[in-house]
């Protein structure tokens, strides 16, 4: 995997993939370098058999604060300007390859995520956060409309009213209210944010990694999908889960009363 960018830092410790976004000073906040940077590393690590689970998250105080906004007025501002639906394709890619990437990915949350940022944040499979976390859809506060998925992760994550509660008044949710809404999956303590995020990720690392493929593909299409053709696709889905080898392993496992070791296979 390369390793040597611009704005972001990049660590494998094993099957797990660390992703920070690195512009401390901006509070991670989104310019062209790293987002591009972002979605070639997470292109590469979909595409990595190394990497079994994907944590995202930011440095210093805070996960992100969105698109940066000097450059989006830098960009307004010049004299052939980039309309925002082509600008807006480079974090659409992003947010399609975490969904469709066939291993987990977890956003970890610490201090604020804000607009896209949270947006992204909202793509990933799964979310913790410190209980100093503070996730707003800031957009309506500079007059714009939620982007990068959020107008459909977040009323399928908290429901219809509080999506539109969150989008039309962009106030700060917290840390420990996401949890409670259902925005974040946990909410941990702040001193044990870094421990609890390194547990979950490695427990994901080293479970089914096929069947966790196997599983977003199943959940994913559920999103667009009725009910005979989310049983059809549930079959076709366990015949593939049925052939692996880890499969295998968990059940041999249960039989000989062991822990299993999945090797992703
Ligand atoms: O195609 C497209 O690109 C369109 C997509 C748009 C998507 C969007 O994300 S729109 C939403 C953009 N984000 C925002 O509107 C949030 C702006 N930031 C804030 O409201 C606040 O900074 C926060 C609530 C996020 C955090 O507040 P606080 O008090 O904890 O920190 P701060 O002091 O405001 O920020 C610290 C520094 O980061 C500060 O720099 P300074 O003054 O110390 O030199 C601040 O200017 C900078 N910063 C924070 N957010 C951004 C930023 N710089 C550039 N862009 C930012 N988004």
């Amino acid at each position: 995997m390369r390793t040597d960018f611009q704005h972001l830092l990049v660590h494998q410790d094993g099957g797990v993939l660390t992703i920070t976004m690195n512009r401390p000073e901006v509070l991670n906040a989104f310019n062209d370098v790293m987002l591009e940077e972002l979605g070639e590393t997470i292109d590469a690590a979909a595409e990595n058999d190394a990497v079994r689970c994907v944590v995202l998250t930011g440095a210093g105080r805070g996960f992100g604060s969105g698109q940066d906004l000097k450059s989006f007025a830098a960009m307004s501002a010049s004299s052939e300007p980039v309309k925002v639906s082509v600008h807006l394709q480079k974090y659409h890619c992003v947010v399609l390859a975490i969904r469709t990437m066939p291993k987990p990915v977890i956003a970890a949350v610490r201090g604020v995520a804000a607009g896209i940022s949270c947006n992204v944040a909202l793509a990933c499979d799964l979310r913790i956060a410190a209980d100093d976390a503070r996730f707003i859809e800031a957009f309506a506060r500079i007059g714009l409309v939620p982007d990068g998925g959020g107008g459909f992760f977040l009323p399928r994550l908290v429901g219809f009213g509080k999506a539109l509660e969150m989008a039309l008044l962009a106030e700060e949710v917290s840390g420990p209210e996401a949890e409670r809404i259902g925005l974040v999956n946990k909410c941990v303590p702040v001193a044990e944010f870094e421990a609890a995020t390194h547990a979950l990720a490695q427990r994901l690392a080293n479970g089914p990694t096929r069947a966790y493929g196997l599983i977003k593909e199943l959940m994913n299409k559920s999103l667009d999908s009725d009910l005979q053709s989310s049983l059809r696709l549930e079959g076709e889905l366990q015949d593939i889960a049925r052939g692996t080898e880890d499969h295998r392993e968990g059940v041999m496992s249960f039989l000989q009363k062991r822990r299993p070791h999945y090797t992703g296979r």
